[in-house]
């Protein structure tokens, strides 16, 4: 007797995943999936930083949201190519999803992409969408506590920006409590503290991307 198998959600969106992956690496593009909660300054980080990215490289966006285009259009103001793709609803974005954007990109000659997830420190965590590095944003608004209670969030970030630095001292944010419970999670990630209104970090976040091993392949 054939048995049927039903195949988990998360299986058929790694296989995805690695087509995404398999793609990007044989076009020498690196792709860097930024997740972060809703408003924790995603899209200003990439306002900040393409300005400086582009002159080097060859950089595309993809952003998801549940609606509107607003995101991608700040993406479009600064002249950068960007899809927006939109879940309908959905709380996070897929491999299957991703795959549908890069379709949509001209992919010959890049070196960098963005994905900006769907604002939300839950779903877009069990995701792989076939990047090669996790940027997590958290943001000083939301609350010191959220990389212990969030931790599925921040365990495979390869970089933890902590945004909105220049809230600090209006806010009870304790940074020291905050990178201590990271550390908790996650041993490894580089921690940049940010602040979009001075710039500050944005140097650091620059370099930290040019770093990434893909990008010195041509
Ligand atoms: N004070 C301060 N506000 C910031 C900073 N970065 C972003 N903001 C504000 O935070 C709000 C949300 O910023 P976005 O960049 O849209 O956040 P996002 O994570 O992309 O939001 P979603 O895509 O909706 O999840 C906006 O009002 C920004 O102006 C910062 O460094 N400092
Ligand atoms: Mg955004």
């Amino acid at each position: 007797m054939k048995i049927e198998v039903v195949r988990k959600v998360l299986e058929k969106n790694d296989q995805a995943a690695q087509q995404n992956r398999r793609r990007l690496d044989e076009l020498g593009i690196t792709c860097f999936n930024i997740l972060g909660g809703a408003g924790s300054g995603k899209t200003s980080l990439l306002e900040a930083l393409l300005p400086r990215l582009k002159n080097k490289y060859c950089v595309a966006v993809l952003e998801g949201d549940l609606a509107t285009t607003r995101d991608a259009e700040r993406i479009a103001a600064l002249d950068v190519p960007v899809v927006q793709i939109l879940t309908d609803g959905g709380c996070h974005l897929n491999a299957t999803l991703v795959q549908q954007g890069l379709s949509r990109l001209e992919l010959v000659g890049l070196n960098l992409l963005f994905v900006e997830n769907v604002g939300n420190p839950i779903c877009p965590a069990n995701f792989d969408l076939g990047e090669h590095r996790r940027i997590v944003v958290l943001s000083v608004a939301e609350g010191d506590d959220k990389p212990s209670k969030y931790p599925l969030l921040f365990k495979d970030a390869d970089l933890i920006v902590i945004s909105k630095c220049d809230l600090l001292e209006h806010t009870r944010f304790n940074l020291s409590a905050a990178l201590r419970d990271i550390r908790c999670v996650n041993s490894q990630a580089r921690v940049i503290q940010t602040d979009t209104k001075t710039l500050r970090g944005i140097d650091e976040l620059s370099q930290w991307v040019s770093a990434e091993p893909l990008l010195g392949k041509d």
